[in-house]
């Protein structure tokens, strides 16, 4: 097949799944045609079978910001010509299943381009449900030739708020050899020396993954266990609050920032603890790659979060901002070896069983199947 990928290239959830999702699909034969503002993030490969195509945007003194969705549509649409797309799949519903939508339109009389979406999470929790975004994502999902979403939760939501119900859940994936537990690298020694404990947080610091709960939860655990330092891996807008709130509680030098990293499996592979106490996660899928690093993950029983961390088996859910709980939580965890041990192995296993690219990337395909096989027997 030919098919046509948009993401968000910049730091986040649904860029990485669709970009992985097209170096896979890349891998099994199919020729891929990412068409986005730059560069996915993850997509550190281009091929024969994995091209990238550059929305370029023309700029104009009346526009006072420019129309980014019509540059995208005719994107779209040209490479969809030029390329003989077989469909197009959109992942985060705003504005890219709208662009498609327009594309496949102004192609119709040439022939016709199927567009599927998938749903990853504030595109129907947070900015889809806005009044602002509400009808436009609505018609999005009406109008598109197949929709999917990454946790039973998310179609649950997309239910609930727009009264659209023809989703196939498709779970997020990992791939095992890529996420391993590694204390021999010199990340562990740099990181943990001197025998610390290590808690890890991977994010882009917007305020819904609420990440000052986690300079909060190190204060809590430090008066209990003086091991305990925090990484705090990514950048977004809360990280300068959470430097200044470390500050505040007096434990700057057990929290490292590094930034924006490419290599996340790396600092994964050396971490005691993931911390996810977001407000709002459609999947969570950070925490199932520390999962699969036999990392145990303290997080929020929010969202579709449940699907991916057993409670007391892979790690602990909490309510949302329970720092008392989360915290006692980590430190039963760090002073138990043994206990982390079993979470940990039992984290990769089912990690592995459920959440194998081998066996996600599948569905996708005969997801495609299904919508281009219909749109056959409708023509
Ligand atoms: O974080 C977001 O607001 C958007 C989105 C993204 O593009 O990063 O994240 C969502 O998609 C990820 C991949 O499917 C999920 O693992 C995240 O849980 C989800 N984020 C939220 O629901 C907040």
């Amino acid at each position: 097949m030919n098919i046509g990928i948009t993401v968000y290239p910049t730091y986040g959830g649904s860029g990485i799944v669709g970009s992985e999702i097209g170096s896979s699909l890349a891998e099994n034969g199919h020729n891929v045609h990412f068409i986005s503002s730059s560069l996915p993030t993850r997509l550190t490969e281009l091929n024969e079978r994995v091209q990238f195509h550059e929305v370029e945007m023309m700029n104009y003194p009346l526009f006072e910001h420019q129309p980014y969705s019509l540059a995208l549509a005719t994107k779209l649409a040209t490479v969809a010509r030029a390329e003989n797309l077989d469909l197009l799949h959109m992942h985060y519903a705003i504005p890219h299943s709208i662009s498609a939508i327009l594309a496949r339109e102004s192609l119709k009389s040439k022939f016709y381009l199927p567009v599927i979406t998938t749903l990853h999470g504030t595109d129907i929790t947070l900015v889809g449900a806005d009044r602002s975004y509400l009808p436009i994502t609505k018609y999005a999902l009406q109008e598109s030739d197949g929709v999917t979403a990454v946790s039973r939760f998310l179609k649950q939501a997309t239910i609930e708020t727009f009264d659209f119900d023809e989703i196939e859940v498709i779970p997020n994936f990992i791939c095992p050899n890529h996420y391993k537990r590694n204390f021999d690298s010199p990340l562990r020694e740099e990181l943990a020396g001197n025998g610390s404990k290590l808690m890890m947080h991977v994010s882009n610091f917007r305020p819904v993954k609420r990440p000052l709960d986690c300079i909060e939860i190190l204060a809590k655990v430090r008066e209990q266990d003086k091991n305990a330092r925090l990484v705090m891996v990514g950048d977004g807008p809360e990280r300068s609050a959470c430097e200044y709130r470390a500050e505040q509680l007096g434990v700057t030098e057990f929290v490292c920032f590094p930034g924006k990293k490419d290599n996340i499996a790396d600092y994964l592979a050396v971490a005691d603890l993931f911390l996810l106490p977001s407000e709002s996660e459609s999947f969570g899928l950070a925490a199932l790659e520390a999962q699969a690093c036999e990392v145990p993950v303290i997080a929020s029983r929010v969202g579709g979060i449940p699907e991916v961390v057993t409670d007391r088996e892979t790690g602990f859910l909490s309510d949302i901002g329970d720092i008392e709980k989360m915290s006692s939580d980590v430190v039963a965890l760090l002073r138990d070896e043994e206990m982390r041990e079993e979470f940990g192995r039992r984290s990769r296993e089912y990690a592995v069983e459920r959440y194998h690219a081998d066996k996600i990337i599948p569905k996708y395909v005969s997801f495609y199947e299904k919508v281009l096989g219909r749109r056959s027997a409708n023509a």
